[in-house]
């Protein structure tokens, strides 16, 4: 039995308790898009520049911030401007994977202050189900001006992906660590969005399936021409993604590096939504 859901965008917004999660699947819904774009260009003016023109493709615009040469606070208010007003959440591919104490500072410390922009963030489970604990307290914080202690309505939301598996090769990601991700992911399910992974993966730990569980799958390595870079990477098709159980699929080069990003945004969402529709029977 497969744990990939059958169910459209529509009814899993309806149904979800996360707010964060009931809003990614509004988004994926209205726009007609599951398309994250991994915008991993190395300068603002770039990143901006992807954000705004690709902003109404995307339901997600995945970053990793601590590339950019010129990283300022004017960069990061821009981005969020153009969330607004393209409606698309950011996520942060920060990737903790620390001691619960370390990782609460870099989620909402230090010069970054990731929990001030990014609705989504993602952490590795190596160190153990502490280090969810430790970001989800972050995200509830009394003093947080997102968390349930100040602050209302979206800016309250903010959420994790466990990194459950990788795509690339030789990925150590497997087993019991991803049975494990599942295990966390469903002990503070108020705060974990779902997991980055190559397929869906409740069925994986049936033993702790709750009824009506509803993980969001977000896929990397997606990718419409190439099978693979030089250093290990491995792509799949959208369409193969999103029959595994992927919700929303990642791509980077597919998308920035082509010729005109915006057309080929466009293909990957044409072909993410045609597979979505296909797994729900939409079509
Ligand atoms: P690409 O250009 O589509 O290959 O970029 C893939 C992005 O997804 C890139 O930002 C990686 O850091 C990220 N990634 C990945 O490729 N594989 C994984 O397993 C995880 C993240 Br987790």
């Amino acid at each position: 039995m497969s744990s990939k859901s059958h169910l459209s965008y529509a009814t899993r917004a309806t149904n979800h308790t996360n707010p964060l999660t009931k809003r990614l699947f509004s988004i994926a819904e209205e726009k007609k898009t599951n398309v994250t774009i991994s915008a991993d260009v190395t300068t603002s003016a770039e990143l901006l520049d992807l954000a705004d023109r690709l902003g109404p493709y995307i339901a997600v615009l995945k970053t990793h911030i601590d590339i950019l040469d010129d990283l300022t606070a004017s960069t990061l208010s821009s981005l969020q401007d153009l969330a607004e007003r393209h409606n698309f959440l950011i996520f942060e591919d920060r990737k903790f994977i620390d001691i619960g104490n370390t990782v609460q500072k870099q989620y909402h410390g230090g010069a970054l202050r990731i929990s001030q922009w990014a609705h989504i963030v993602n952490c590795a489970v190596l160190p153990g189900e502490g280090i969810v604990e430790a970001l989800a307290q972050v995200a509830a914080a009394e003093d947080f001006p997102h968390g349930s202690g100040g602050g209302s309505g979206r800016e309250r939301e903010r959420g994790l992906l466990i990194l459950a598996e990788m795509t690339s090769k030789g990925s150590l990601a497997t087993g019991t660590y991803t049975e494990r991700s599942v295990e966390y992911a469903r002990r503070y399910k108020g705060f974990v969005m779902g997991f980055v992974s190559t397929r869906a993966l409740s069925e994986i730990a049936p033993e702790g399936r709750e009824e009506g569980e509803d993980f969001v799958v977000f896929t990397t390595g997606v990718n419409l021409a190439s099978k693979g870079d030089k250093l290990g990477q491995q792509y799949q098709t959208p369409q193969s993604a999103v029959g595994r159980g992927a919700d929303f699929i990642i791509a980077g080069r597919g998308i920035y590096k082509a010729d005109d990003p915006v057309e080929a945004v466009k293909a990957y969402r044409e072909a993410g939504w045609e597979a979505y529709l296909e797994r729900v029977g939409g079509k």
